[in-house]
């Protein structure tokens, strides 16, 4: 990788912040590649790894998975990837995950991303996104019994959401999130590399921006590193 010359961007920010909502919208904009540190340690349990089941229950617990993992994860989708510009969303969480990625790949992000929301817009969109998964589950279930192997694991990557997304694991999550990847945050601000993006109408934490606002402020940020 050191061979590479890569640009990296982190996109930081809570559990329900928007981050992959708007990396998709980066990438059809600017021609980034999205790596997403969370979507990659999925695929990993998926693919049936030897680390499949640590990984699995870190995540259900809200805990951070050892860097080593992640980063080896991280290294690998850039490696094969043909582009030289990455988005990396949700990593790192912590500070030696920061440490260690940096003196591991030798690379410094171009600069941060942080999408700021309050804690309560952030438990919405969780809880919302996991309500969908429920109101799924009576036909997940009928799925199961009627459509045939082939049928029903694709079926289910529809309706399924995700696993931590249940009150008690968001509540973990917010914890490790302020007690570990803020410190992260505030590290790459006191370099002045944070690009902040608020994602509520100042004193007002029920009037949420949307995608399309957001993305407003995401693009300027952009536009002025790639003019
Ligand atoms: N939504 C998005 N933007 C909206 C807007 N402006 N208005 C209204 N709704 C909006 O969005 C979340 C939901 O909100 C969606 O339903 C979306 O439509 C809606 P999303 O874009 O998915 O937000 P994101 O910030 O990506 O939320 P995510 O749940 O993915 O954040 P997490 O940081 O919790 O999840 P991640 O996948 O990064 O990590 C999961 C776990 O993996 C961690 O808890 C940890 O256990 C583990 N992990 C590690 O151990 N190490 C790592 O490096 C990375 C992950
Ligand atoms: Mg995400």
């Amino acid at each position: 990788l050191s061979e590479k010359k890569v640009t990296v961007v982190f996109v930081l920010g809570g559990p329900g912040s928007g981050k992959g909502t708007q990396c998709e919208n980066i990438v059809r904009h600017f021609g980034y590649t999205h790596l997403s540190a969370g979507d990659l340690l999925r695929a990993e349990i998926k693919s049936g790894s030897e680390n499949g089941t640590m990984i699995q229950n870190m995540i259900k617990d809200g805990k951070i998975v050892p860097s080593e993992v992640t980063i080896k994860l991280l290294q690998r989708a850039m490696l094969e990837s043909s582009n030289d510009k990455f988005l990396i969303d949700g990593f790192p969480r912590n500070e030696e995950n920061r440490a260690v990625f940096e003196s591991v790949t030798g690379i410094e992000p171009e600069f941060v991303l942080f999408l700021d929301c309050p804690k309560e817009e952030m438990e919405r969109r969780l809880l919302g996104r996991n309500q969908v998964r429920q109101m799924f589950f009576p036909i997940e279930k009928t799925i199961l019994l009627l459509s045939s192997q082939l049928h029903y694991p694709f079926l289910l990557c529809y309706v399924k959401g995700r696993e931590d997304d249940n009150i008690d694991t968001i509540r973990k999550r917010f914890k490790v999130y302020m007690e570990s990847s803020l410190p992260v945050i505030e590290y790459y601000n006191s370099k002045g590399k944070v690009r902040k993006i608020l994602l509520c109408f100042l004193l007002q934490i029920d009037a949420a921006k949307t995608v399309e606002e957001v993305f407003e402020a995401v693009k300027a940020v952009f536009t002025k590193m790639n003019p």
